[in-house]
């Protein structure tokens, strides 16, 4: 099968109300801003944040012309067929633990494709859910703080549904996937939504009721590189050493030969060994 075996679910726009049905979602008080083509929802949820846009507040599209990733590099978003939301979040935590948000996601988001997918996913850290090594969805989180709380956060989630090997550019091919890729069959993009924002709102409300320990568990068991040789590169610097878990407010365990152990913050990482 290829994509263009089901051209009318592919190519069909999004039903909101179809993935509103049975929501019950309660610590987010879902409200979409649907766009058939946009540059990029996050920036589209960050005006709308900056002028004073409620918590729950969704900005979603068919496609984007400018999907970002992190560091400048592009999120191909191709029309009607994924996902592409920016989450508009108020949450209630100090800034230092404003990353917890996206640990959190990636929990949600794992946990949201393992029930269209027959294998478990995997978390990437910081931000990337994989699946037998491609990378099926990221997550752009963009927090607006000052020092005493966060104002506002932009959870912004890529997430490929039925996105063919065919159209995906050449590059990406060997490095990404999607459920229709991993399973030969087109997924109802509103199902994946529905669930996607219940399970979004659930570990969000756990995250606020009980901090990031409640949700570790679950991360750590999907942790890809648990005690593996990593490569972090830190922008002007490179770190060698082995991925340990990570710390309660959400910086990554890395440890050298010598056994010292340092935090990650931010950065990419790359295995060094299968
Ligand atoms: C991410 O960045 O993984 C965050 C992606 C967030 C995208 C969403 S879509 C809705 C919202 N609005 C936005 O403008 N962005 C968010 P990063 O870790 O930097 O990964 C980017 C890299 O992933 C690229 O350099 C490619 O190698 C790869 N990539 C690009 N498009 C992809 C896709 N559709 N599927 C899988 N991998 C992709």
């Amino acid at each position: 099968m290829s994509a263009s075996d089901f051209p009318a679910l592919s190519a069909t726009p999004l039903d909101l109300e179809r993935a509103r049905a049975g929501l019950g979602a309660r610590r987010l008080d879902v409200k979409f801003h649907y766009f058939p083509s946009i540059g990029s929802t996050n920036s589209e949820a960050r005006r709308l944040a900056e002028n004073g846009a409620a918590e729950g507040e969704i900005v979603i599209a068919e496609a984007q012309s400018q999907g970002r990733g992190r560091l400048g590099r592009a999120w191909e978003s191709p029309p009607l067929a994924n996902l592409y939301l920016s989450i508009i979040l108020r949450p209630h935590l100090p800034p230092v633990h404003a990353p917890q948000i996206t640990l959190m996601a990636a929990v949600a988001l794992a946990e949201t494709v393992g029930a269209f997918l027959t294998g478990p996913p995997a978390i990437k850290w910081p931000n990337d859910i994989v699946v037998d090594g491609k990378k099926l969805a990221g997550i752009l989180t963009e927090a607006a703080c000052d020092s005493a709380r966060v104002e506002y956060v932009i959870l912004g989630i890529g997430l490929n549904l039925n996105y063919g090997a065919d159209s995906m550019p050449a590059f990406l091919r060997p490095r990404a996937t999607s459920i229709f890729q991993l399973t030969g069959q087109p997924v109802a993009r509103e199902s994946v939504l529905r669930r996607l924002i219940q399970d979004l709102d659930r570990c969000y409300g756990e995250l606020e009721a009980s901090g990031f320990e409640g949700l570790r568990e679950r991360w750590e068991a999907r942790f890809v590189w648990r005690g593996r040789l990593v490569r972090v590169e830190l922008g002007d610097r490179v770190l060698i050493g082995r991925a340990q878990g990570i710390e309660p407010g959400g910086a990554l365990i890395l440890e050298d030969d010598e056994g010292q152990r340092r935090s990650i913050v931010a950065g990419d990482v790359i295995p060094l060994e299968i």
